[in-house]
């Protein structure tokens, strides 16, 4: 129970931190591509990539390792990542906003780890592309449906989408499928669309999806979720519908108990209590 309240806590901080000031909105993943900047890890998870993979991920995507000058100007509208990646010329670092303990020692600024002799050592990335094509939102409503870029058509090469679902201190989120069909490979390299509990695409990983198979339903532990989808640069499919509903807090204990029980879906409860 302490470690769920710890986490209620945690949570609402960071909702707390949200908001426009000065005309950006700071603190939200909606800035992971913030001045053509954007962060990204490979696709077996964090810090897997050698510098020479690094620029090969950047330039597949059309575009290049961004310059330690990019990463600043984009930290200074608000870009905040606690992950360290690549930067041209074989440089690590990232870009930290708010001050915390728990990254980036508690100063603002770019965490400098310098230029790297060891190139075979594995981090992120940053890249740098002012032309990549962003998709995505940021819902607050209690309910919504989205679909991806140009559904019913099939979706573009080439995409990078965040969806991002902030609703009331105390609600969770259902997520629902209602039409998917991305790109299908065994591990999901090529297209894929990404959960997580959280409000940022760095914790609180729930799955990751492709294929025409539809996911089961979800329900989040509190009251964000994050949705990243990406496409590679061939092959395109069908895309998908979700529709996610506010679900209301129980008011009993019980209710918990009966809704996890409920057939196929994910309920996310005891998730928490479990870390
Ligand atoms: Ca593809």
């Amino acid at each position: 129970m302490i470690v769920l309240i710890f986490f209620f806590v945690l949570l609402w901080n960071e909702a707390q931190s949200w908001g426009v000031k000065n005309g950006v909105l700071h603190n939200s993943i909606w800035l992971e591509r913030a001045a053509g900047v954007y962060h990204r890890e490979a696709r077996a998870g964090k810090y897997q990539l050698t510098y020479a993979e690094a620029k090969a991920v950047c330039e597949y995507e059309g575009g290049q390792l961004a310059t330690y000058q990019q990463l600043e100007a984009a930290r200074k509208i608000g870009f905040h990542v606690c992950a360290a990646g690549w930067m041209a010329k074989g440089r690590v670092g990232y870009p930290i906003v708010k001050a915390g303990s728990s990254c980036g020692f508690g100063k603002t600024g770019i965490v400098d780890y310098g230029i790297r002799l060891n190139r075979s050592e594995r981090w992120d990335v940053y890249c740098y592309n002012l032309h990549a094509k962003e998709c995505g939102g940021i819902f607050t409503d209690a309910k919504h449906i989205f679909k991806s870029p140009g559904y019913p058509n099939e979706y573009e090469n080439k995409l990078i989408c965040y969806w991002h679902i902030r609703l009331k201190y105390g609600q969770r989120i259902h997520l629902q499928f209602l039409d998917f069909d991305v790109e299908d490979d065994t591990a999901c390299m090529a297209d894929f669309l990404e959960v997580y509990d959280s409000y940022d695409d760095i914790t609180g990983f729930v799955g990751r999806y492709c294929g025409d198979e539809l996911p089961d339903d979800i329900i989040s532990t509190g009251n964000l979720m994050t949705l990243k989808f990406l496409s590679d640069a061939s092959v395109t499919a069908g895309g998908f519908q979700i529709k996610y509903v506010a679900v209301d807090p129980p008011s009993k204990p019980n209710d918990e108990k009966n809704a996890t029980s409920q057939g196929n879906t994910n309920f996310l409860s005891g998730k928490f209590g479990i870390m």
